[in-house]
């Protein structure tokens, strides 16, 4: 944690202090686990700001940070630094608090936007964090071989979804990373169509998007199967899918521009015919969030580098029909692009 903060200084001037408000950033750059922290960081301080609720684990949890209860108010708080600018949070601080805060800096000092100097260091993921990163994405590989044989017609998304939920938790997650997408029939045309009651039916798709925190990172897989016997409609649409995914994590490697890993998977879909039926982004980061920056998208102007994780998760999503995605996440290590994901990609029809 110290390297963190002391690589975030460097980029701080004299008169320059950041104050942390959201729970990534916190847990990045000092371990404590609660959102309900600031922390106050700038060459001549390093300051967790939290309540008696959270006394003792901050004391365990944030070495090197001096603790001051929230009680003692911000006039204090913001006094034990000589820095003029305290840069915040603009993601993270809602304008009344930003308000309110403000009224306690010294006659001296003003609030400054720096998210993106907070966030920036986090895009390169550590050895450490990778380990995590991988050891999520296992217990979501284990959860689909193990759902796969609770999958069939007459149970609704929701008993599937949930099945995977518990078999996470019990495979040592801390929390899901995201809602659990588990997307049948005609539903499986929206990306993002959370599990309901609907019922799966035999010849539906089954799209199940998740992923699980395990020691604060977060897994993200997708896999897209075929309940009963899939036509050829949707044997077409699976490998296109596929081909757009596998070509575009074969071009993923250190100093690639996103923007051409993005334009791989786009183009593919395209030419087959179904450049309107993919619409979102191709992939994005994933670290003590379920979405960081950079992203596989055409509008992303970052190279690829050492460290990065990545999802690659392109679809065909057809109104009316049902949709395809497939999604791993891969790490970049080395150069080369290292595939974090194991579950199997051949299209099944159970
Ligand atoms: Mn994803």
């Amino acid at each position: 944690m110290h390297n963190r903060v002391d690589k975030l200084c460097e980029k701080l001037h004299d008169n320059e202090a950041v104050l942390i408000s959201g729970y990534p950033n916190i847990f990045y750059y000092s371990g404590f686990t609660s959102e309900d922290a600031y922390l106050l960081i700038s060459h001549d301080t390093r300051i967790i700001v939290t309540d008696s609720r959270y006394t003792i684990q901050a004391k365990e949890q944030a070495k090197g940070f001096d603790l001051i209860d929230i009680k003692d108010g911000f006039e204090k708080i913001f006094s034990k630094t000589n820095a003029k600018y305290i840069g915040y949070e603009e993601n993270v601080m809602s304008v009344r608090e930003y308000k309110r805060l403000r009224t306690n800096l010294r006659a001296n000092q003003d609030f400054v936007e720096m998210q993106n100097i907070i966030n920036e260091q986090r895009k390169i993921k550590d050895a450490g964090e990778i380990k995590k990163i991988a050891e999520a994405e296992k217990i979501g590989d284990a959860a689909f071989s193990y759902v796969l044989k609770e999958i069939r017609a007459g149970k609704t998304e929701r008993e599937i979804a949930l099945l995977i939920e518990f078999f996470m938790k019990k495979q040592g997650a801390s929390a899901l990373s995201f809602d659990t997408i588990a997307a049948s029939g005609k539903r499986s045309a929206m990306p993002h169509g959370v599990a309901t009651n609907k019922l799966i039916e035999n010849g539906d798709f089954l799209t199940l998007d998740f992923g699980c925190v395990f020691e604060g990172y977060c897994s993200d897989m997708t896999r897209t199967v075929v309940v009963g016997k899939a036509d050829e409609r949707q044997k077409e649409i699976y490998n296109i899918v596929l081909r757009a995914q596998t070509e575009a994590i074969n071009e993923v490697r250190e100093g690639v521009k996103c923007s051409a890993v993005d334009a791989i998977a786009r183009d593919i879909i395209k030419n087959s015919g179904y450049g309107d039926n993919f619409g979102h982004g191709l992939g994005h980061s994933v670290g003590i969030e379920i979405h960081e920056a950079p992203s596989f998208a055409p509008k992303c102007s970052e190279t690829v580098k050492n460290g990065y994780i990545m999802s690659v998760e392109p679809g065909i999503y057809i109104d009316g029909f049902g949709g395809v995605r497939i999604e791993d996440l891969i790490a970049v290590e080395n150069g080369k692009a290292l595939n974090l994901t194991h579950s199997s990609k051949e299209l099944i029809e159970l």
